[in-house]
């Protein structure tokens, strides 16, 4: 690992000439470094639980592509599969047998879902499930949570009126009040804002859409009773629960954070892990909803490379190894010794920060206060987090460049990974203040 100072001009000059071609010079907001500052790394290629940039420097990656690499950049019998997939051709538009086993994977792993649509990314899961939600109850509100993402589809660019929980209102530009006017806004892990809700909109209400462990506010464990209390105010109201599981899906457990939490959701969005890094998404449920769906009933939604036989392969692929090896048992054995060894740097320090963390999803929090929900992850000091990124970055260790963004271990990533990304914890927290 060269850990020698570290110079960016190659990305440097790829990001001027990206920025001619591409708003920002990225096809992501995230990936532009605007909340870290500095020029965003330019990538070259990845292996296991390395990055290599543009300039030759080589980084232990945290960041994952954002979830779905949990087995690592290139890992070999995906690679090994994925060649022969699309050297018999990438898109057919027609169906394979690929889809359905994927499909059976996805059933056979979280028996909440009894059938399963692919498209092409969790936007269009989360999108298509409100849509079936609205349509198989014949209501229009949808309730969603502060700090909680699900996309960028226009009707959930919705964030909290003034007032504890209220009507959404866009939070984008482009994206017109009349559409986010049925998005109601709660805060996350409050049980009672939620009721609240329900009792003034319930008999409105088609969906309560939730990340069952948040992850886009940077990772917010939920309360225990946070998501049964969903489950039941939901089931009495006649309204669908949605657990957003585009990042937890096979992260947090191989049945997703509903098995942990043995909560049954009437839908799931999945999407990242089950496409094993090519685009993919997926939302399923019970056969009763799922068979509105469109050609079997009249619930519209399509797409020109929806359950591609490149993506169905390496999502098979991917599956198949977390079902096959114990790759969850080693994932939270080193997602462990890696928290601990922050904490304990930073505690060394005198540096506050929490470190929530389920499985191989974490956080590093510069606060001292516990963080439950938006508000709490808000009061972090971003200023401190974007210098101890640049800190650990110039030690060649990758974490999300966003304080609001959760970071991951891969099952490629090894015990001296692990050690090397403590000791420069240790480095960067004793120069922090
Ligand atoms: P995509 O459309 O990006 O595939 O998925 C949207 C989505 C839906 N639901 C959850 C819980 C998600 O986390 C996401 C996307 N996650 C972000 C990371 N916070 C993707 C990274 C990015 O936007 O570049």
């Amino acid at each position: 690992m060269n850990s020698n100072i570290k110079h960016f001009s190659h990305s440097e000059e790829l990001f001027e000439q990206a920025q001619r071609y591409l708003p920002g010079g990225v096809d992501s907001p995230v990936r532009a470094f605007k909340a870290v500052g500095g020029t965003p790394l330019f990538i070259k290629r990845g292996q296991g639980s390395r990055l290599y940039d543009e300039d030759g420097n080589e980084f232990i990656d945290y960041v994952c592509s954002w979830g779905p690499l949990i087995l690592g950049h290139a890992q070999p019998r995906i690679v090994r599969a994925v060649k022969k997939a699309v050297e018999r051709g990438s898109s057919f538009g027609c169906p394979t047998e690929l889809e359905t086993t994927l499909a059976r994977m996805v059933c056979e792993a979280m028996p909440s879902i009894e059938m399963a649509r692919f498209v092409s990314s969790g936007t269009e899961a989360a999108m298509s499930a409100i849509r079936l939600a609205r349509a198989f109850t014949g209501k229009n509100k949808v309730v969603k949570f502060a700090g909680c993402y699900h996309g960028h589809s226009d009707g959930l660019l919705a964030k909290a009126g003034s007032g504890m929980a209220t009507l959404g209102i866009p939070s984008s530009p482009g994206v017109p009040a009349a559409l986010t006017s049925d998005t109601l806004v709660a805060p996350y892990n409050d049980p009672e804002a939620a009721e609240q809700l329900f009792k003034e909109f319930a008999p409105d209400i088609a969906a309560v859409i939730v990340e069952p462990v948040a992850g886009n506010m940077g990772v917010v464990l939920p309360r225990p009773e946070f998501l049964e209390h969903l489950r039941s105010l939901t089931r009495q109201s006649g309204a669908l629960l949605i657990f957003d599981e585009v990042i937890t899906g096979f992260r947090v457990a191989y049945g997703g954070a509903q098995s942990l939490y043995n909560i049954s959701p009437d839908l799931t969005c999945l999407g990242k892990i089950i496409g094993g890094g090519f685009p993919i998404g997926a939302y399923g449920g019970r056969k009763n909803i799922m068979e509105m769906v469109a050609p079997s009933g009249s619930v519209y939604q399509a797409g020109t490379l929806a359950g591609n036989p490149v993506a169905t392969t390496a999502g098979i692929e991917t599956l198949s190894i977390l079902k096959e090896s114990k790759v969850y048992d080693e994932l939270e054995r080193k997602s462990s010794h890696l928290a601990k060894g922050i904490t304990e740097a930073a505690s060394e320090a005198r540096v506050d920060i929490q470190l929530p963390r389920l499985g191989s999803m974490f956080t590093i929090f510069f606060t001292k206060n516990i963080v439950t929900d938006y508000e709490t992850a808000a009061k972090a000091d971003t200023r401190l987090y974007a210098k101890f990124f640049h800190q650990m970055l110039a030690q060649s260790i990758y974490l999300p460049p966003s304080q609001f963004e959760a970071a991951f271990v891969s099952s490629a990533h090894t015990n001296s990974d692990i050690q090397a990304t403590v000791e420069a914890a240790e480095k960067a927290f004793s120069s922090l203040l």
